[in-house]
């Protein structure tokens, strides 16, 4: 394989601000050694890059690789019991009141080996990679002792050794009280910042700090010294805000200058104000929106009128949103959220970047990016989110590498 060649023929979706997604036609990608050097129309192609191996998509549609920004796709166990309790009335926190909820899944995940672990990751993963996803974030949380939360984002990272995907990373220690755990909250996350989160940091494990907050699970006051800890160790924040009630986190989202305040059905306009003046996305989850069967919207009209970049994903998890597609997610993101089509593929891409911290090398097709590419057999990008569960990828390109989808031997 050269390490320089150009993608022709191909119909351009670069998913960048000015452009969003109209399509160029005839548009050439010119590639050196997995990042983008150039593109454009064809006949624009500068003609130094005439001489690069020309590598044909036949008129294929090519959008930047999909970015599921916020998933818990490492968990051991299953809880589809609780979906079955709660189709007779149960609901989520009466659920986590009898025992079930999160700390079922830490049982079950500090139960199961690593390689368990992986194996079931990797098939989740693998239903995202068929979608055109290039890259994914991956919560710890499910472990909630120093050895299980290393043993999940040990379990992340090697997702990345065996498939064809960048993973990033998220420390989500504060995600519920430990079982049986005798002292407070306080003294929990007191260990979180003097012992588990350095030492996972240190180990090159976190690439975020994530927390729970929610009136069922910590509070803001709760988590500011974690934050701190945080910061000091210079690592960016994520929060799980305003989900089930309204607990103050797009505030402390905002109050940390966090990459991303996620969820926000009960956030109101005040706090979006907040969040636009931080610059931190709003990361909307309507798969857990949908499994939880809620009737309060998040802010939609209020993040666009603030400016708040919105981002998509699946928060794949055992609980409240078992959702492995990032498509699927795009389509309810637009049916019970009220999305355009066009924000739906920005979050999923350009501001799913952004919520990462990675919108300098990834999320649009521009040159200076990475070569994270998705090649799709469809005629407009609306056909990505239309359609449910047939995904449309002819095949994708992580760093430039072509990945076939599973089980297609056509090219
Ligand atoms: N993300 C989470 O981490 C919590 N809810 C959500 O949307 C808890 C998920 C769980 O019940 O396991
Ligand atoms: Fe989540």
């Amino acid at each position: 394989m050269s390490a320089r060649f150009r993608l022709t023929e191909v119909r351009l979706v670069s998913m960048e601000e000015t452009t969003g997604e109209t399509i160029v036609e005839d548009a050439v990608i010119a590639i050196d050694r997995g990042w983008i050097r150039w593109a454009g129309p064809a006949s624009a192609l500068p003609p130094d890059l005439l001489d690069w191996e020309p590598r044909s998509v036949e008129g294929r549609l090519v959008t930047p690789g999909l970015i599921d920004c916020h998933t818990h796709l490492v968990h051991g166990g299953s809880r589809a019991h609780e979906f079955a309790a709660r189709l007779k009335g149960a609901t989520y926190a009466s659920i986590a009141q009898a025992g079930g909820g999160i700390r079922s899944t830490v049982f079950a995940t500090r139960a199961a080996s690593e390689e368990t672990l992986l194996r079931d990751a990797l098939r989740r993963l693998d239903a995202r990679l068929d979608e055109g996803v290039t890259t994914v974030e991956v919560k710890s949380g499910y472990g909630l002792d120093w050895a299980s939360e290393a043993k999940m984002l040990r379990t992340a990272r090697r997702l990345a050794e065996h498939r064809s995907v960048r993973v990033v990373t998220s420390f989500l220690g504060a995600h519920a009280l430990p079982p049986n755990h005798s002292g407070s909250p306080e003294d929990y996350l007191l260990s979180l910042r003097e012992r588990v989160l350095p030492a996972l940091k240190q180990a090159g494990l976190v690439d975020a700090v994530d927390a729970y907050c929610e009136s069922i699970a910590f509070s803001a006051v709760q988590l500011r010294p974690l934050f701190d800890t945080a910061r000091e160790l210079g690592l960016p924040i994520r929060i799980h805000a305003d989900q089930i009630s309204d607990a103050g986190g797009a505030r402390l989202a905002a109050e940390y200058g966090a990459l991303s305040a996620d969820h926000l059905e009960f956030t109101t306009e005040d706090d979006v104000r907040e969040l636009a003046r931080a610059g931190t996305v709003a990361v909307l989850l309507p798969g857990a929106y949908y499994t939880l069967r809620q009737t309060q919207l998040p802010p939609i009209d209020a993040l666009r009128r603030h400016g708040v970049p919105m981002a998509v994903a699946t928060d794949d998890n055992p609980g409240t949103s078992p959702l492995s597609s990032l498509l699927i997610a795009l389509n309810m993101a637009c049916t019970l959220f009220g999305l355009t089509t066009e924000e739906a593929l920005a979050g999923a891409t350009r501001h799913a970047a952004r919520a990462l911290g990675l919108h300098a090398e990834l999320g649009t097709i521009a040159a200076g990016k990475r070569a994270d590419l998705a090649v799709w057999d469809v005629d407009a990008p609306i056909e990505l989110i239309y359609r449910m569960g047939s995904s449309p990828l002819a095949w994708s390109l992580v760093g430039g590498e072509r990945r076939p989808r599973t089980g297609r031997d056509r090219p």
